[in-house]
């Protein structure tokens, strides 16, 4: 897939011009491609996804493909997760470390077959890290990009939706859990799967020409639930309390720190990348927490409320990532990155740049909802 792109620098989802002609407002960058990020009613796509289904290009979650003999090794070098009982059919959500035991990406690792596996990025490369490893380590595996693009089902009727396109085994899929399938001609693989709360599916495309008709499918047995475009939502993610990597992270975070640690094995042998620093971090204690922040803000805080310093009684002692309104909780809502010397329920203060200079603020446990 690489090579048949004009350039590296942003590559085009097949969702792209669909996405357009549905009224895409806004774009963000991540692996190189433009994700959309709104529809122009951020309040209104916000209540379709918690209330009814919404549909996302997300393609931009990009796979890096593990295959041959030992794809199942780099897997598990790769990832600081058990990967022994992970069936095929299944899904898992890992982390990935350097040697420094630090987060480095935190994909949705599916196994396609003994030896094929896809892992669907966040916002950084992995395709040069695994090859990386791969040839230090001297393994059989090829590693590529495949023609594979994610298109999203999220909301209370998501579930309604893809069983009106696929039938009613989709009821039964575990979460993570996935099949190989065709909607017609289109081939897919069907997921449980998606960075939301509310449920719903994830349709892998398997064949980018047939972006535009699998939009259209999807929309038209989506109309009696009122589907409509969306995007991962900033909102619903944080009242949810899910982690955005290179958002909520910064260059020296790692997997306990962010409350990925029930996804750390730490009885995994020490070939896997990042295994005894992760075990050294552990004993020592992680020094800081990821904790939920409800902020003295009577409406929603500007996109730039993020990356900014919190203080406690004087001292900085953490950094607020990122903050939103919640139309459910109807409160400014924010993550703090903060010393374990802080707890849910302390009042501290964030620095921003307003008259008022600091803004109170109090801690609380994840998620918010
Ligand atoms: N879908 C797919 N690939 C992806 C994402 C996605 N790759 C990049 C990014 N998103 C990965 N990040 C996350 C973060 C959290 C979750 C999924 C992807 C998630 N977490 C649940 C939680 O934290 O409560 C459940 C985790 C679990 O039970 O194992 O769902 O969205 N294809």
């Amino acid at each position: 897939m690489h090579k048949s792109y004009p350039s590296t620098r942003v590559r085009p989802s097949p969702f792209y011009e669909i996405t357009l002609s549905e009224g895409v407002t806004g774009f963000s960058a991540y692996n190189h491609m433009f994700m959309p990020t709104g529809y122009g009613d951020p309040e209104g796509e916000y209540w379709r996804l918690i209330r009814s289904v919404s549909m996302w290009d997300v393609a931009v979650e990009r796979q890096v493909q593990l295959k041959g003999p030992d794809a199942a090794v780099l897997a598990q070098i790769l990832s600081s997760r058990d990967l022994s009982n992970c069936k095929i059919g299944q899904g898992k959500y890992v982390a990935i470390c350097n040697h420094d035991g630090i987060l480095i990406n935190d994909p949705i690792l599916l196994k396609l077959e003994p030896q094929l596996f896809w892992l669907f990025i966040a916002d950084s490369n992995i395709w040069f890290w695994a090859r990386a490893i791969a040839a230090e380590r001297k393994l059989k595996v090829e590693i590529s990009e495949p023609d594979v693009s994610p298109l999203a089902i999220q909301g209370p009727k998501a579930e309604d939706v893809t069983a009106a396109l696929f039938g009613d085994w989709v009821r039964g899929l575990k979460y993570f859990w996935f099949k190989e399938t065709y909607l017609e001609d289109i081939p897919l693989v069907l997921a449980r799967s998606g960075w939301s709360k509310q449920g719903g599916f994830e349709l892998y495309l398997r064949d980018s020409g047939k972006a535009q008709k699998l939009w259209q499918r999807v929309k038209e047995a989506g109309q009696p639930w009122g589907i409509g475009p969306g995007s991962p939502n900033p909102a619903e993610r944080i009242e949810s309390g899910l982690l955005s990597y290179g958002g909520d992270t910064d260059e020296n975070t790692n997997p306990f720190e962010v409350r990925l640690g029930k996804y750390v094995n730490l009885d995994l042998p020490d070939e896997v990348i990042g295994m005894k620093a992760l075990k050294k971090i552990h004993q020592q204690g992680p020094k800081r927490h990821q904790l939920g922040m409800v902020l003295e803000l009577p409406q929603a805080p500007p996109p730039q409320y993020r990356w900014k310093a919190i203080y406690k009684n004087g001292n900085k002692v953490g950094d607020m990532t990122a903050s939103i309104w919640s139309w459910r909780l109807e409160k400014a809502i924010a993550y703090a990155l903060i010393s374990r010397d802080c707890q849910a329920g302390d009042r501290v203060e964030v620095e921003v740049e307003s008259a008022a200079g600091l803004i109170g603020a109090t801690l609380c446990e994840l998620p918010f909802l």
